[in-house]
């Protein structure tokens, strides 16, 4: 069926099933096959991490930097993908043990400044304007270990650094509420929102809303993503299922709760997210047990429900659901949903 959403997926959805309790189960991955597996899935773009684009980026000089991001651009184009976006990978780095921007040790915050203006490089030399934030390790596991108004200023002055490194640079804050830290900074997307009314430049911050991330956060995704669009700030998605509240699972779209996926559809129709240009991205994971052939599954399953939930959106009936509203006959609403979903 076509839509008029494109699509993306990051590198790390094509993982090598490692997982905090156990190895690696499948070989690495290498660019190439990611590259090869986005065409064959029929995916229009690709997500970026930093060193994704140029690993080893802290250790170049600008000019080579620049030079292999345009090596990585050109194997995108003539694979006619697009990057989505470039996200500074601030987490995995020994600076960012404690957080970078927020980190109490100020070297960590300068160097987490100076990385991030490097992802900015990487994002313009491979043609893409959008920088992805997510805040992983901005938090505490010990709530007196950092001032959490100092954090605020400090997430600020990180969000007004970026945005003065070049003009066209926008950010989408991707919250989530815990997970590496146990409390977030920047939880939801009302948070995000909020810091990016007070940067330097408001219309160049909107939000990246995670389905799972808002589920940690004891929210609905679809709310969440309708609260976005309204301020005209739903700049990417990242589509997926949690099972409630416990460790990111990063499942297929729809794979726990069908409804709440339909419902996530249905607000970016009424939205008219596809309009604005902004892509479809799956954050999902591929399961541990899946073998190393079929580890792109998750992926191209995630694709097929939402295309097929976009044709149950299309299906509703509107006419007797606005009935149902204007008699406020809610438990018949209820009902036509639910018979909505299980029709063939
Ligand atoms: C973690 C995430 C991240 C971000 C990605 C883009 C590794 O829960 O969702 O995935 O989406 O880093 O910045
Ligand atoms: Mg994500």
């Amino acid at each position: 069926m076509a839509t008029p959403y494109r699509f993306t997926l990051g590198p790390w959805n094509i993982h090598p099933g490692a997982d905090p309790f156990g190895p690696p189960v499948r070989p690495p991955v290498p660019f190439d096959d990611v590259l090869a597996a986005a065409v064959d899935l029929r995916f229009d773009g690709i997500q970026f991490h930093d060193d994704d684009a140029v690993p080893n980026l802290e250790n170049l000089a600008p000019e080579a930097l620049v030079r292999e991001a345009r090596e990585m651009r050109k194997r995108l184009d003539d694979l006619g993908l697009v990057p989505e976006f470039v996200a500074p990978r601030l987490w995995e780095h020994t600076h960012g043990i404690d957080g970078g921007y927020t980190s109490n040790c100020p070297a960590a915050r300068t160097w987490a400044i100076e990385r991030s203006k490097r992802a900015v490089d990487v994002a313009l030399a491979l043609g893409c304007s959008l920088i992805v934030m997510w805040p992983a390790r901005e938090g505490t596991a010990v709530r007196e270990s950092k001032n959490p108004i100092a954090a605020s200023g400090q997430m600020l002055e990180a969000i007004d650094a970026i945005l003065a490194a070049a003009p066209e640079v926008r950010i989408a804050i991707e919250p989530k509420p815990n997970e590496p830290v146990d409390h977030a900074f920047v939880p939801t997307i009302g948070h995000a929102l909020a810091l990016g009314a007070r940067a330097s430049d408001p219309a160049r911050v909107g939000v990246l809303i995670e389905t799972a991330h808002a589920i940690l956060a004891g929210l609905d995704p679809s709310d969440e993503m309708g609260f976005a669009l309204a301020a005209g700030k739903l700049w990417s998605v990242h589509l997926n299922d949690q099972n409630g509240l416990k460790f990111d699972q990063d499942k297929v779209f729809g794979a726990a709760n069908l409804r709440g996926a339909f419902d996530q559809v249905r607000v970016l129709e009424a939205g008219r997210y596809a309009d604005t240009g902004a892509f479809i991205g799956f954050d999902v994971k591929a399961q541990r047990t899946q073998r190393a052939g079929a580890a792109t599954a998750h992926l191209a399953t995630s694709r097929r429900i939402f295309e097929l939930l976009v044709a149950k959106v299309r299906s509703f009936p509107e006419r007797q659901a606005a009935e149902c509203i204007a008699t406020r006959d809610y438990e018949s609403l209820e009902r036509l949903v639910l018979e909505h979903l299980l029709a063939a």
